[in-house]
């Protein structure tokens, strides 16, 4: 198989990775993440505490120069979440910047110190396996385990392999005709695949650059842009926030006007927000679909036409087929080279996730008549869409019924301007005469889970609302 980083083995003195003031070329790259690539010999799999730091980065690119599978960890995420993921993906050892401080939950795992030079480095060097120009793993090899929310029960392990991030992101090169002389900018975090397949990987694979800006903000969008970034990633509460601010910031409207390419992905762009960043800057927010499971499906083309509600046709090598189509709408099912190959340590769920080679995504859509994909909601009601994060009801709900205060639960998504749904609590307190803070319901979620799926809102019942087999009617809830 060909590297997976063409640009590292060509040690190529251009700019790789800049966060903030630190930066990093290819060629320094290849150095540090090899160095950081022979500590990790023998090793099985690796957790790499996912800051929106350098060191995040090359952790992450020294292990799949390694062939050593990698588990990015949110540094935000409670004690029952950490704890399950660590159970499960069972770690051999945690990559992480020098001097952050890791959670008691990982102090039984050793941990190596990331280091941005390759010699004198926590991780003594050997000029052995994993440096660049080592034999590249099989392409069928799992390169990260990206944890992903269902409707209940804990996260899943989606184990994706080499040859889907490859896939993906050579499809995107097509899709955007994404070079070496692209500079991304982008804020979003290193634990998912957005942030870190199209966002990190992507700019790394082709060669270019990608600045991250540390936390979201619409002047290190302007910054970055009027000064040689050429494209943006971002969640639509990014563009939300940016469509916000337009209004105000005629430098933001100058600064988006000049760029390459405008990307949102993750979830639904609202027609209003593409509408209003068209009106300030001219230019259109081109909008892709994918999923953990399946990286990147389909997107609008760079000259496409930007349709505001669709995400474009499939990209190049991925087959997309609508079934059970009623009305022109049927659920998205996905076959390709982008898939990925299991949830790890569970066979019933991956199993149940295919009809036959074919990849179930739970969306729902219809098609254009020129092959445009319209995607107009989802399977499971059970999943939410909160800033761009996938949060299942059921996790929220089994969280909520561990506070002592708390004796029913039920979680919803309710319509979020900013947040394109925003997660709500249904409570049925134990003590009706003195029911919980919200907060501090909202704050447990946090501390077990993560703090993007606690509750925004948390509203007290006398009862749930249940039908005649004793199952909470959410819809009536919602109503
Ligand atoms: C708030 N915080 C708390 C609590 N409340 N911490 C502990 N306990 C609490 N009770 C902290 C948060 O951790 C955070 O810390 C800060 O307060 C603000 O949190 P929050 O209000 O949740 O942030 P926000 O402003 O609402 O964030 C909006 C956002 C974010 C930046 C757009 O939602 C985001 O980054 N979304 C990206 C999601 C994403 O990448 N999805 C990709 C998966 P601090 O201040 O330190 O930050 S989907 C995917 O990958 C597929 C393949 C695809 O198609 O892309
Ligand atoms: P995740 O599993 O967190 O990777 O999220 C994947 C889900 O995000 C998909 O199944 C879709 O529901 C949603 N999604 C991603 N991109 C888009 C988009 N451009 N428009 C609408 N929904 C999207």
């Amino acid at each position: 198989m060909s590297p997976l980083f063409p640009a590292l083995a060509a040690g190529s003195p251009l700019p790789a990775l800049r966060f903030g003031d630190r930066s990093l070329t290819h060629a320094e790259l290849a150095a540090a993440a090899g160095a950081s690539a022979a500590g990790l010999a023998d090793t099985r799999r690796v957790a790499v505490w996912a800051t929106p730091t350098l060191e995040t980065a090359v952790g992450v690119v020294a292990a799949l120069l390694a062939g050593v599978p990698a588990v990015p960890l949110n540094p935000k995420t409670g004690e029952r979440e950490l704890a399950h993921i660590l159970a499960d993906s069972a770690p051999s050892l945690v990559l992480a910047e020098p001097g952050a401080e890791l959670p008691p939950a990982l102090s039984d795992l050793p941990r190596a110190d990331i280091a941005l030079t390759g010699p004198g480095a926590p991780l003594v060097p050997e000029p052995s396996s994993g440096a660049p120009g080592a034999p590249e793993p099989p392409p069928e090899a799992p390169a990260l385990i990206v944890y992903t929310s269902g409707t209940t029960g804990p996260p899943k392990g989606a184990v994706l392999p080499r040859r889907a991030i490859t896939s993906t992101l050579d499809a995107l090169e097509d899709a955007w005709q994404w070079t070496a002389d692209d500079v991304l900018v982008h804020a979003l975090p290193l634990f998912h695949v957005h942030g870190l397949i199209l966002g990190i990987l992507g700019p790394l694979r082709r060669g270019g650059e990608v600045r991250h800006l540390g936390r979201f903000s619409t002047e290190g969008v302007a910054r970055e842009l009027e000064s040689g970034a050429t494209m943006l990633f971002g969640v639509p509460t990014m563009y939300h926030r940016i469509a916000e601010a337009l209004p105000g910031d005629p430098r933001l409207a100058k600064a988006l006007a000049g760029a390459r390419l405008l990307v949102s992905g993750s979830a639904a762009l609202p027609v209003h927000d593409h509408e209003r960043i068209a009106a300030a800057t001219g230019r259109g927010v081109i909008e892709r679909y994918g999923m953990t499971e399946t990286l990147m499906s389909t997107s609008v083309r760079a000259g496409g036409e930007p349709r505001p509600g669709t995400v474009g046709p499939p990209l190049k090598g991925v087959e997309l087929r609508l079934v059970d189509e009623s009305d022109g709408i049927g659920e998205i099912q996905v076959r390709g080279p982008n898939l990925f190959t299991e949830y790890l340590n569970r066979p019933d769920a991956t199993a149940s996730a295919f009809d036959g080679g074919w990849f179930r995504t739970g969306d729902m859509a219809s098609r254009d008549p020129d092959g445009y994909v319209r995607i107009v909601g989802r399977k499971a009601t059970d999943l939410i869409k909160s800033g761009g994060y996938k949060i299942g009801a059921g996790e929220i709900e089994n969280a909520l019924l561990d506070h002592p205060a708390v004796r029913e639960a039920a979680v919803t998504g309710e319509p979020d301007a900013d947040l394109g749904e925003r997660i709500v609590a249904w409570i049925v307190p134990a003590d009706p005469s003195e029911p919980p803070a919200p907060e501090e319901l909202s704050a447990h979620v946090a501390a077990q889970l993560a703090p993007h799926k606690r509750p925004r809102e948390v509203r007290f019942l006398e009862a749930l609302p249940r039908n005649d087999m004793g199952k909470i009617m959410k819809r009536a809830l919602r109503d």
